[in-house]
């Protein structure tokens, strides 16, 4: 069989921190505890089909610049075929857990949906073999609903019924395809499902639509026994001005507002939490708070640049601070940490994908470190319960269970005389985790 990546001859080993080898692993350590779970089970990294495999490195000023070597064949589905061979030989190299994918990375589009559905059912049965072989997962699922010219005007927010059934049936065959793969969660991004003028556009019934298309799919995952979970991806911009789904906040509005949460959980993306001018933290906490953080798809935007450029992931205090957040809830039932990242446009040789993921793996792996070790020290966990304190006490504990009157609070107020001042010591904590990002000792 053809290898796609001589160069690595080896799965990617673990060398520990002293190794300079930018095709080792540092941190990273599939088996290695940490607050008694394994590292892979953490972690569980996926890498995206479409970024990876797919990408050219085409950006709005030129076109593809990758010459990869599985993007040759006689067919489309030819093509598809090297792609899925490369896709398995990279992936178990590397040593990650998971892939994800859209219905159109793994599969190309037919003349009809006919022969889209057996080009798709084609590769699903090779990547079944595929992941039998080799004991790679798949994570989530999703279609593209954003690519084909039909969706211009969105999929499910498309002003014509016809094209939101053309949606409806790639939502379904990709939800079909998840199952049969085994994948635990099923993502809907709403790449054109915004707007860019009022003028035209009855926003009112374009989310309507869009609600309408989530419960067709919980329908159909009840008749298919797909037992996973249901992820909507927020984004602000890109491709719209206006996206439906801008940020935490707004998504979660949108699952109450129309009955869904009960099978919906988010999935969270640095760059689209910078779009949103949010940071990755802001967004993961809402989510968290809610009890809704799914799963994660990891990369960061270029600073100074206002667009999605999902870059890789490299930056310690981010990770850490994502890794926090996920210990926190105790982790990630349904979803993981997927590469929605893609190498820089210069970065066009194949060796560069594994530069890449090995140190974004490292990256979340000492993420993770630091994150447990803060966690068992307890520090900053317990900086924040000392500033809350008056409300698990007294009044403050009478508040937030309902047993008071404004009265009552005036009355108490009024007694207590003025609140005593007291310092938030932001400066001290950013430092005491600045000691722990890059002076304490984790090995
Ligand atoms: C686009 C994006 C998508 C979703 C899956 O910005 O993040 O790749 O993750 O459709
Ligand atoms: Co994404």
């Amino acid at each position: 069989m053809t290898t796609y990546f001589p160069e690595v001859k080896k799965p990617i080993r673990y060398e520990g921190p002293d190794s300079r080898n930018p095709l080792a692993f540092k941190w990273y350590k599939a088996d290695r505890k940490v607050g008694g779970k394994t590292m892979a089970q953490h972690l569980k990294f996926a890498v995206a089909y479409w970024h990876t495999f797919k990408g050219t490195g085409a950006d709005p000023f030129g076109g593809p610049v990758y010459d990869r070597p599985w993007d040759v064949g006689a067919t489309p589905l030819e093509v598809a075929h090297n792609t899925l061979d490369a896709a398995f030989e990279f992936i178990t190299k590397l040593g990650a857990p998971y892939y994800c994918f859209h219905d159109r990375d793994i599969a190309p589009e037919g003349d009809t949906i006919n022969e889209t559905n057996r080009n798709l059912d084609d590769i699903v049965k090779r990547a079944k073999r595929k992941q039998r072989e080799t004991g790679v997962k798949l994570l989530w699922g999703t279609a593209c609903l954003f690519a084909h010219p039909r969706y211009t005007h969105g999929a499910a927010s498309n002003p014509d019924p016809h094209v939101f059934a053309m949606a409806a049936s790639q939502v379904k065959r990709a939800l079909e395809a998840t199952v049969e793969l085994g994948g635990t969660g099923y993502v809907f991004w709403g790449g054109r499902e915004g707007y860019i003028s009022l003028l035209n556009t009855n926003m009112k019934q374009e989310r309507e639509q869009i609600a309408a298309l989530f419960h067709l799919a919980v329908d159909h995952a009840k008749k298919i026994g797909f037992k996973g979970m249901f992820f909507v991806e927020p984004k602000a911009k890109e491709p719209s001005n206006h996206q439906y789904d801008f940020d935490a906040a707004h998504t979660l509005n949108f699952l109450r507002e129309f009955g869904l949460m009960d099978r919906f959980m988010l999935n969270i993306e640095a760059n689209h939490a910078t779009l949103a001018t949010h940071s990755f933290e802001h967004e993961l906490v809402t989510a968290a708070g809610a009890g809704k953080l799914g799963s994660l798809d990891i990369n960061r935007g270029e600073e100074g640049v206002g667009w999605d450029t999902d870059n890789f992931a490299m930056d310690a205090r981010s990770c850490t601070l994502a890794m926090s957040i996920i210990l926190a809830q105790r982790g990630l039932r349904y979803g993981g940490l997927n590469f929605d990242a893609k190498v820089r446009r210069g970065s066009f040789d194949t060796i560069d994908l594994f530069y890449a993921h090995v140190a974004g793996m490292d990256a979340f792996a000492r993420g993770l470190l630091v994150a447990q070790k803060l966690k068992d020290d307890g520090v900053l966990d317990q900086i924040v319960r000392d500033r809350y304190a008056g409300w698990r006490r007294g009044m403050g504990r009478k508040i937030l269970q309902g047993k008071t009157t404004l009265t009552q609070l005036e009355t108490w107020a009024a007694r207590q005389g003025e609140p005593a001042k007291v310092s938030g010591r932001q400066e001290m904590i950013e430092g005491i985790l600045n000691d722990y990002l890059y002076a304490t000792k984790i090995d």
